[in-house]
């Protein structure tokens, strides 16, 4: 079945973030803390170095019943078996996606909007993320924040799961949850925490 395991965190990771831990280092803690959602997302390795990479964090989620999931390269979610693939506005749209990974593989798509939504719907998106919510330093040409009112608005409108993003810790987490997220995808809350276990268990501990 392709969709979205039903869960609350999406870990993605961000070496540059991650206090001089490398991203299998942090992939086992995050799993170890019980995520199952991985997304590998770098944004200056060269391909080989991902490559490398994802070869082994998709074997480390198999073995963690945890969703894989490779963010921008298409190439890469199939050669290293992923669940999963993720593009934003600038990558290759849905539909094209769809061709290259065939009826399997779960496709993930970026929108700030409701147009941008609208689109990628339409281009047979399995799940949408919506933001950045609240501003972040993460991600450079994020946008301004579209905050939580526009993933009121999308959960309204469209049936698919949002996963939303950007500027998310597990102080906000909770209000993420309650203007209808499936579930909150963080990177510097998570990778960039000291203790990645306590971060999770916080982000939990919240939504209670
Ligand atoms: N897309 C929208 S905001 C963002 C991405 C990749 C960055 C999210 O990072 P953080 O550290 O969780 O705010
Ligand atoms: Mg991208």
């Amino acid at each position: 079945m392709r969709s979205l395991p039903q869960t609350d965190i999406y870990g993605i990771t961000c070496q540059a973030l991650s206090r001089g831990r490398d991203n299998l280092t942090v992939v086992r803690e995050l799993l170890a803390a019980g995520v199952k959602i991985i997304q590998y997302r770098e944004k200056t390795k060269t391909k080989k170095e991902k490559y490398a990479e994802c070869l082994a964090i998709s074997e480390m989620c198999r073995a963690a019943g945890a969703l894989f999931v490779v963010n921008d390269d298409v190439d890469l979610a199939l050669l290293t078996g992923a669940g999963a693939v993720h593009v934003g506005q600038d990558d290759l749209p849905a539909d094209a996606v769809r061709k290259l990974v065939g009826p399997e593989v779960i496709v993930g798509v970026s929108a700030g909007s409701m147009e941008e939504a609208r689109d990628a719907v339409a281009r047979g998106a399995d799940y949408l993320g919506v933001g950045p919510i609240y501003q972040t330093a993460t991600k450079e040409d994020a946008g301004e924040a579209v905050g939580l009112a526009l993933l009121q608005t999308l959960a309204a409108a469209f049936p698919l799961p949002l996963v939303a993003i950007g500027g998310i810790s597990p102080a906000n987490i909770r209000e993420v949850m309650e203007h209808g997220a499936a579930c909150a995808a963080m990177i510097s809350s998570l990778v960039g925490a000291e203790d990645i276990a306590a971060a999770v268990q916080a982000a939990r501990r919240n939504l209670r």
